[in-house]
């Protein structure tokens, strides 16, 4: 009888390399003698050594994002199972309608962009309001890495590694009031520097908006992104502040942040007001709820091709069950 051995299975090799490279450099960045050579390291050294992958591109980044990279405390989340996406996929296909339509638009056109100085107004119903300039709003909080899951609500998904630290503490940091029960963000408006607004077709109403509730805002996943595969976060991924909400839709991580708002009732999204039958407030991943052009049951994990087309099942809030407290007693068809 012949037995037919296969070739070191060569089909899972593309998905498995990336991770266990990432996974073991990043363990030797934690070693301390890996953590007093890279203090010693100029910025942009340090920021190539970090690079987990070959293809992660080195970048400067400013010196409040060094001084808070040297005492990461990396894979404080990890993706139990999962791969993490190739660098250039993450930076490569990406949703910023700012910049375009197009999944290269942001890539394309982001570069130009004035990240720094930025700064952050912060209004509405907090203890400590006014304009924060980006080193005040990240001093007080030590960076985390997180790999996350990102799904997107076209119904493709991506692993992660995001450097931030939870919205929760930056609550905290402003004080809300006991009026406060939803916070709104905003995105840059800048015609100069940002095609997609320049268009005369856009279906958005600029700046772009989002929001959540309280509750939602201060649950311990809900996180300020600045930094993402060991480095700072390039421009298409909404440099240099960003939300990422890993058990919703992708459009509710809002990029490139310029105001948060304490309000008192729910903000209009961007999403909700172009389409409000297909986009709703909560936004949650529900494979059970779909959208109703496309079914939401299923999602392609990128990279994927036409031979490779790698679909999976959608899980429950994207897989971060922790969060369904925060829904009990609703109705998630109608709350979609
Ligand atoms: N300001 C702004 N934020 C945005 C978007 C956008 O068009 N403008 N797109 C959203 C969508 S639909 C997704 S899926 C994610 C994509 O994030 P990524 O490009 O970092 O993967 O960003 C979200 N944040
Ligand atoms: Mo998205």
């Amino acid at each position: 009888m012949l037995i037919r051995v296969p070739p070191s299975s060569r089909a899972l090799e593309s998905e498995v390399t990336p991770e266990s490279v990432y996974l073991s450099r990043r363990k030797l960045m934690q070693g301390s003698l890996a953590l007093a050579a890279m203090a010693a390291m100029p910025g942009w050294a340090r920021a190539e050594a970090q690079g987990a992958y070959a293809d992660v591109e080195p970048a400067k980044a400013p010196g409040w994002f060094d001084e808070k990279l040297a005492h990461a405390h990396w894979q404080a989340i990890t993706a139990e199972g999962e791969s993490i996406t190739p660098f250039k996929d993450a930076t490569h296909y990406n949703n910023f309608y700012e910049f375009g339509t197009g999944k290269g638009d942001p890539a394309a056109n982001a570069g130009k962009l004035q990240v720094e100085p930025w700064t952050v107004m912060v209004d509405g119903e907090v203890g400590k309001p006014g304009r924060y300039s980006i080193e005040d709003l990240v001093k007080p909080h030590a960076f985390e890495e997180r790999i996350y899951r990102l799904r997107c609500v076209e119904a493709w998904s991506m692993v992660i590694p995001w450097l931030g630290f939870p919205l929760a503490d930056l609550l905290k940091q402003v004080e809300p009031t006991s009026a406060a029960r939803y916070v709104r963000f905003e995105t840059l408006v800048d015609r100069e520097h940002m095609p997609g607004q320049r268009s005369g077709f856009s279906l958005i109403d600029w700046p772009y908006v989002e929001g959540l509730r309280l509750d939602e805002a201060m649950h311990p996943l809900a996180f300020m992104v600045v930094g993402m595969y060991g480095r700072v976060l390039p421009n298409q991924n909404g440099a240099p502040l960003r939300l990422v909400v890993p058990w919703k839709y992708g459009f509710k991580s809002i990029k490139s942040i310029v105001r948060i708002s304490l309000v008192d009732e729910a903000p209009k999204t961007t999403w909700e007001r172009i389409a409000p039958n297909e986009y709703g407030f909560y936004a949650n991943v529900n494979p059970q709820v779909d959208h109703p052009r496309w079914s939401q049951a299923t999602e392609r994990r990128l990279p994927s091709g036409l031979f490779s087309p790698n679909v999976i099942d959608t899980r429950m809030f994207n897989g971060y069950e922790e969060v369904a407290d925060l829904y009990a007693g609703m109705d998630l068809a109608r709350y979609y």
